[in-house]
């Protein structure tokens, strides 16, 4: 079964980041890049966002999400400030860390997550909240901008 990750960066080398969490998580499909404007602390520079699928279970892509973002110099600073990378479990199948809510509790909201996976499945469902493309209707696609000139496979 499928994961579904969440790949950002608002700092530094921002596509070159995403591109590290692509060799660590190996996916077997690559979303768009999408710039967007920041969700939650606003006062920080624009992330670029993806979706990735893997082949992976929830423990699996956390463990290597962590491998990534470490790769990728991330410093836990500041919660929720800019990043060199995340790399976020959306949904994927058993066993998770504890911990670890799966699906992702604000995915539902997030159009920086929902565009991208839709580009990538546009029959895709978030368990609990439906289809994506209801979804992405209802929040809209203000602040995001696909960037077709940043493939993440070189
Ligand atoms: N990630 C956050 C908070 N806000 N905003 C955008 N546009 N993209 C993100 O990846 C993002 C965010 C927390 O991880
Ligand atoms: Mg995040
Ligand atoms: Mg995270």
């Amino acid at each position: 079964m499928t994961a579904v990750l969440s790949v950002g960066s608002n700092l530094g080398d921002r596509l070159a980041f995403l591109r590290v969490a692509v060799e660590v998580l190996a996916p077997w499909a690559l979303s768009p890049v999408y710039e967007t404007a920041p969700v939650g602390q606003v006062d920080q520079p624009d992330f670029l966002n993806a979706v990735l699928l893997c082949e992976l279970s929830a423990q699996e892509a956390w463990d290597l999400g962590r491998v990534a973002e470490r790769r990728a110099g991330r410093e836990r600073a500041v919660p929720g400030g800019p990043r060199t990378l995340d790399v976020d479990v959306v949904d994927a199948p058993p066993p998770a860390p504890p911990g670890l809510l799966v699906p992702h509790p604000r995915a539902h909201e997030r159009a920086f997550v929902l565009a991208p996976w839709l580009d990538l499945d546009p029959q895709a469902a978030l368990p609990g909240h439906g289809l994506v493309s209801d979804l992405l209707s209802t929040v809209g696609r203000a602040g995001l901008r696909r960037r077709d000139d940043l493939p993440l496979r070189p």
